[in-house]
């Protein structure tokens, strides 16, 4: 970063920061990952300079001889990589994605049903305060209060009652296998397109560790830096040519302008690594480690919603420890585990101040840690969340002690990309 040291050496120290704080910590935010150096060196290309609105063999631009051949293998590489016969990965993330899948099908007023954000579901799934839930007729399911999983029975009444356009499966907190095909009966019985939102667990689709929406949902969505651990984007496929023309259309020119074409060719290399044994392997390994880290918690009387995991991903509602998920995933952020405070179904406490905090081990598993790694970062969850609830003496003690053995962890496993 010479050059950046040189002209800006303000945001070289922060970026460098930024680079410490990451290696020191120990991920656990489940949205989040560690990129290849490859991916990384895409990212910081000359690709950043072109515009290229349109898509390959078909811009408004010329100069697309380099950019054509770039999106083209990122398109194809989507298609090989998940078994789809369309792709469009220009979308600029999750949202502007989700939005053009509402652009495709939906006119305003349709209604949408999706999963309610508090049950972890996404704020683009029809949420109130998003444009989809204020420029769309959202209806919402959620989970059962006794099992905190899906209700498929109760997802069919919603439909038929509703009678919705548009069905959203996937979500952002959703710590169990999501059933496709008891969706995509749903969607057809009630004549809905069915997207499966699989921004979470693409990685793990992509790795055979989570069964695949393709032949289900008649639209996949996802970003691209989660679980499936590229450059922070988006793609939107679909498991025929059918929708193709309409997605295209709703991404540009319905909703965007020029691709960020560093981020295409980024995209490119992620889905060349996500298609390697290597990469299979780590998507088992990451539920394995959820598993690993969800059975030490529980067995340390955490209450996880659902009971547990199938994926990467531990929703815990902290009510029985006595403190809400802000204090607690601020504590633990001081203890070198970055986690985040979520809202658990049928929170009582408002979600700038909710009950629970969510876990993912996408990142820990980038990093190569492994089961034993799991069950002492449990522990030091509950050290941390058990001496908070005793007081601010206690949590300063525990909070110091648990850094610096987080501090050896990490030391010995050096983050891909650092
Ligand atoms: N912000 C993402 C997450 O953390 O799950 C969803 O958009």
């Amino acid at each position: 970063m010479s050059s950046l040291s040189s002209v800006d050496p303000q945001i070289a120290e922060l970026v460098k920061a930024e680079e410490r704080r990451q290696a020191d910590t120990v991920k656990l935010i489940a949205s989040e990952n560690y990129v290849s150096k490859a991916v990384l060196e895409a990212t910081g290309t000359v690709l950043t300079n072109k515009y290229s609105e349109g898509y390959p063999g078909k811009r408004y631009y010329e100069g697309q001889q380099v950019i054509d051949q770039i999106e083209t293998i990122a398109i194809e590489r989507a298609k090989s990589l998940f078994g789809v016969n369309h792709a469009n990965v220009q979308p600029y993330s999750g949202s502007p994605a989700n939005l053009a899948v509402y652009m495709a099908f939906l006119t305003p007023g349709d209604t949408v049903m999706g999963m309610g954000l508090p049950f972890g579901g996404h704020l683009t799934h029809g949420w109130s305060v998003s444009a989809t839930g204020k420029w769309f007729n959202p209806v919402r399911y959620g989970v059962r209060k006794d099992t905190g999983r899906v209700d498929m029975d109760e997802v069919r009444e919603i439909a038929l009652r509703e009678r919705p356009k548009l069905i959203f499966c996937g979500g952002t907190a959703i710590p169990r296998t999501i059933d496709f095909p008891a969706f995509a009966e749903i969607a057809r019985e009630v004549g809905a397109v069915l997207a499966a939102d699989i921004a979470h667990i693409a990685g793990l689709v992509a790795g055979g560790a989570h069964p695949s929406p393709v032949g289900h949902a008649d639209v996949i969505s996802t970003t691209t830096h989660k679980t499936l651990r590229g450059p922070r984007g988006a793609m939107l496929m679909a498991t025929s040519d059918e929708h193709a023309a309409a997605l295209n259309k709703a991404v540009f020119p319905g909703l965007q302008g020029g691709p960020h074409n560093h981020t295409t060719a980024a995209i490119a290399v992620a889905l060349k690594e996500a298609a390697t044994d290597d990469f299979r392997a780590y998507a088992h390994q990451v539920v394995a480690n959820a598993r690993a880290l969800a059975e030490e918690l529980a067995a340390r009387g955490f209450d996880l919603v659902s009971g547990g995991t199938d994926n990467h991903l531990i929703l815990m509602d902290l009510t029985p420890k006595g403190i809400g998920g802000k204090p607690a995933a601020q504590a633990l952020d001081r203890a070198g585990l970055e986690t985040n405070y979520n809202t658990v179904p049928f929170d009582t406490r408002k979600p700038f101040d909710p009950s629970g905090i969510r876990i993912g081990t996408a990142g820990v598993t980038s990093r190569g840690m492994g089961e034993d790694e799991m069950r002492q970062i449990g522990a030091w969850i509950d050290q941390v969340v058990t001496a908070l609830a005793k007081g601010e003496d206690e949590a300063e003690h525990a909070i110091t002690r648990v850094a610096g053995e987080v501090r050896e962890l990490t030391s010995r496993f050096p983050a891909p990309g650092l």
